[in-house]
C-alpha cells in the first residue's frame, strides 16, 4: 500500500488543543495525505491544521453527522480514515486498523476501544451506556460487534460510496454501522486504545441527550432489517402492561370482586400486543421476500454484464 492512497479524515468542533499534535502525529507515521472537516472552529484549529499541512474545509453545515457525510463526498482516495480530533486515539495504531482491509478480509474495521482502555477514559455513565447499546444493536441485527460508537474507523472508498447516510449528529456512528450491516459489507473489529480527553477541551456529546437519540436510531433503522424485533418490542410492552391489570382483575376477582372496565382494558392489551408480533411476523415476511428478488435483480445483473 502507498500511504497517500489513504485520506485521514478528522472531524473538528474547537480541537485546538490537540489537532497539531494529531496531524503531526500520522505525517509522522507517513500518512500526510489529511482532510480536516471542520465546523467552523472558533478557537483557531483550523488555521492549526492548515499549518500543520492538512487539507481543511470548512461544513456547510451542523453537526458530526453533516460534517462526515460532506467529507465522504470529497475523498477520491481508496482507503479511508476517520478519526475524531480531539486526541483520544492513536495515530501509530492506524496500520492495524488498515490491515484487515488491506489483506482483503474486511471492507470496514471498527477501533474497539472497550478492551483497552486508560483510566479515566470514560466515564462510567459512558462506559454502562456503551455497553448497553452494543448489547442493542447486536440484537436489533444479529452481530456480535463490540462497539459500534467508536470514533476510530477505516473503510474502502467502495464501502464508504455505498452507504446511505443522513444522520447529521452524533448518531452517524451508529448510522454508518447499519448501513454496513445492510449493505452486507464485511465489518471486523481490531483492539485500539483510548486515551482521556484533554483537559482543555471539552467532549461536545451529552451522554444522555445523545445516548437516547442512538438508542431510538438503532430502533427505528431496524423496521427495516429485523421487523420482528422492532414490533416485537412494542407488542412485549403492550402484552407485559395486559399481563399486569390482568393478575390484578383476577386476585380480586378470588376476592369476589369483578373489575369489568379493567378487564377490558386487559383484553384489549393483550390483543393489541400479540397483534403487534402478527405485524412483525407478516413484515418480516415482506422484508425476506424483497431480499430474495433483489438477490435475484443482483445475480441477473452481474450475468448480462
Ligand atoms: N466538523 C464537526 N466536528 C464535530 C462536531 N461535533 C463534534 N465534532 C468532532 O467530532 C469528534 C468527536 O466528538 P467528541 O465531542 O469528542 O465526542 P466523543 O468522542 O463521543 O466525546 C471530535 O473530533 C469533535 O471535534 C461538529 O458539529 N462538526
Ligand atoms: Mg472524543
Amino acid at each position: 500500500m502507498n500511504s497517500a492512497d489513504v485520506c485521514i479524515l478528522i472531524p473538528t468542533l474547537n480541537e485546538a488543543a490537540t489537532i497539531g499534535q494529531l496531524i503531526k502525529d500520522f505525517r509522522q507515521e507517513g500518512f500526510s495525505n489529511i482532510l480536516v472537516i471542520d465546523g467552523n472552529s472558533k478557537d483557531g484549529t483550523g488555521q492549526i491544521a492548515e499549518a500543520e499541512g492538512a487539507r481543511v474545509v470548512m461544513q456547510t453545515g451542523k453537526g458530526k453527522g453533516q460534517a462526515m457525510i460532506q467529507a465522504f463526498g470529497l475523498i477520491e482516495s481508496p482507503y479511508v480514515v476517520m478519526v475524531d480530533g480531539d486526541g483520544t486515539y492513536l495515530a501509530s495504531e492506524v496500520r492495524s486498523l488498515l490491515k484487515p482491509i488491506l489483506e482483503g478480509r474486511a471492507d470496514h474495521v471498527i477501533g474497539n476501544r472497550l478492551e483497552n482502555y486508560s483510566p479515566g477514559a470514560f466515564t462510567k455513565l459512558n462506559l454502562v451506556g456503551n455497553r448497553v447499546i452494543n448489547l442493542f444493536f447486536d440484537v436489533a441485527y444479529g452481530t456480535d460487534l463490540k462497539d459500534i460508537l467508536s470514533g476510530y474507523r477505516a473503510f474502502t472508498l467502495e464501502s464508504v460510496r455505498e452507504l446511505e447516510l443522513n444522520k447529521t449528529g452524533f448518531e452517524i456512528e451508529t448510522e454508518i454501522s447499519v448501513e454496513c450491516i445492510l449493505k452486507k459489507q464485511r465489518v471486523k473489529e481490531v483492539q485500539i486504545t483510548y486515551l482521556p480527553r484533554n483537559e482543555k477541551g471539552a467532549t461536545k456529546l451529552n451522554p444522555l441527550k445523545d445516548g437516547f437519540r442512538i438508542g431510538s436510531t438503532i430502533y427505528r433503522l431496524a423496521k427495516v432489517y429485523n421487523p420482528m424485533f422492532y414490533f416485537g418490542i412494542i407488542g412485549s410492552i403492550f402484552i407485559l402492561a395486559g399481563l399486569l391489570t390482568g393478575t390484578f382483575v383476577v386476585s380480586e376477582w378470588f376476592h369476589g370482586i369483578t373489575r369489568i372496565p379493567l378487564s377490558v382494558l386487559t383484553a384489549l392489551l393483550i390483543i393489541f400486543g400479540l397483534q403487534m408480533f402478527i405485524f412483525g411476523m407478516l413484515s418480516d415476511l415482506i422484508v425476506t421476500l424483497h431480499r430474495q428478488t433483489v438477490k435475484l435483480i443482483q445475480e441477473n445483473n452481474k450475468r448480462e454484464k
